[in-house]
């Protein structure tokens, strides 16, 4: 039997908000001992290292919009976008390393160009669905998702040379808990199914992964999962920038990638904003890769 294989990238990104450390989040990943606990499951690891990122001290800045950093975060999301393609092209399945959200760009680029018939899931704190005319920050970590589905700045919507990557009915939030005005608008015009901490308290996690199981698998192929590890609580992943209280616990995510793991849906994977500056003794960059060991067949027993 042919052995799985992951191909990892990292994306050192720090441009898409403003807290620094972010950049080192790849690392952070690694040295939580991503690359063992895989080959312990059976997996041929390809680490390709990290893209180059421009760092802030040399980020160009425009002026001709409110985006910040807008000339790098492209020209990292297309690098990215090219490397996520011809890492499905190989048969691979691409595990992206962040980083800001922002790199949820160039990786759902590369996907969507291979990958017809996408469904996301975005596990994250926030929607993510901003636009220059909504973003109370002008940080682009908090526009990838209104992007992907085709709205937004035309240098971010094209990425790859396509819009959109996914369509927003194949979009499912989980986790939610600070969503800003525009987004919300959004949501509601755009019909994206959102399971926020809300409908997650009063169902429970195992009925509303099994919900978002069903939903994608009766509409899509392939499925991303983009998880921002603030959709955990920041008591258990204190390393993230823009940490809410009340969010998901370590139990509860890790039973989501166990969930999607049986499905086996999911066809690639993300996992960002780990900052290690901000964390406590790696306890976000550990969690990450708990999460990534589940999510590709760990099992307790
Ligand atoms: N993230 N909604 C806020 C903004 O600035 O647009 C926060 C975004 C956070 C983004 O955590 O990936
Ligand atoms: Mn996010
Ligand atoms: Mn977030
Ligand atoms: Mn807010």
């Amino acid at each position: 039997m042919k052995k799985k294989q992951v191909s990892i990238i990292g994306v050192p990104m720090d441009l898409g908000q403003t807290r620094r450390g972010v950049d080192m989040g790849p690392s952070a990943i690694r040295y939580g001992g991503l690359y063992e606990r895989l080959t312990d499951l059976g997996y041929t690891v390809h680490d390709k290292g990290d893209i180059t990122v421009d760092i802030l001290e040399n980020a160009e800045q425009s002026g001709t919009s409110n985006l910040k950093n807008l000339e790098s975060v492209t020209e990292a999301s297309e690098c990215l976008a090219k490397k996520i393609e011809q890492i499905i092209t190989d048969g691979h399945f691409p595990l992206v390393l962040g980083g800001d959200h922002s790199i949820a760009l160039g990786t759902l680029a590369g996907v969507a160009k291979k990958h017809k018939n996408l469904g996301v899931i975005w596990y994250d704190a926030h929607g993510d669905l901003n636009t220059p005319d909504t973003s109370p920050s002008g940080n682009i970590h908090g526009m990838p998702l209104a992007a992907s589905i085709g709205i937004g700045h035309s240098a971010l919507i094209n990425i790859g040379g396509f819009s959109p990557k996914v369509k927003p009915e194949h979009v499912v939030i989980i986790g939610a808990r600070d969503l800003d005005a525009g987004e919300r608008k959004l949501i509601k015009e755009k019909g994206i199914k959102v399971y926020t901490m809300h409908e997650i308290d009063r169902l429970g996690m195992s009925a509303v992964m099994r919900k978002t199981i069903d939903y994608l698998r009766e509409r899509t192929e392939f499925v991303h999962l983009s998880l921002d590890l603030d959709g955990l609580d920041p008591t258990e992943a204190p390393g993230v920038g823009t940490p809410v209280a009340g969010g998901l616990s370590y139990r509860e995510s890790h039973l989501a990638m166990e969930m999607l793991e049986e499905s086996s849906i999911i066809t690639s994977a993300e996992f960002v904003e780990v900052n290690p500056i901000l964390d406590e003794k790696n306890k976000t960059g550990a969690a990450a890769v708990a999460l990534i060991a589940s999510l590709l067949g760990e099992k307790l027993l």
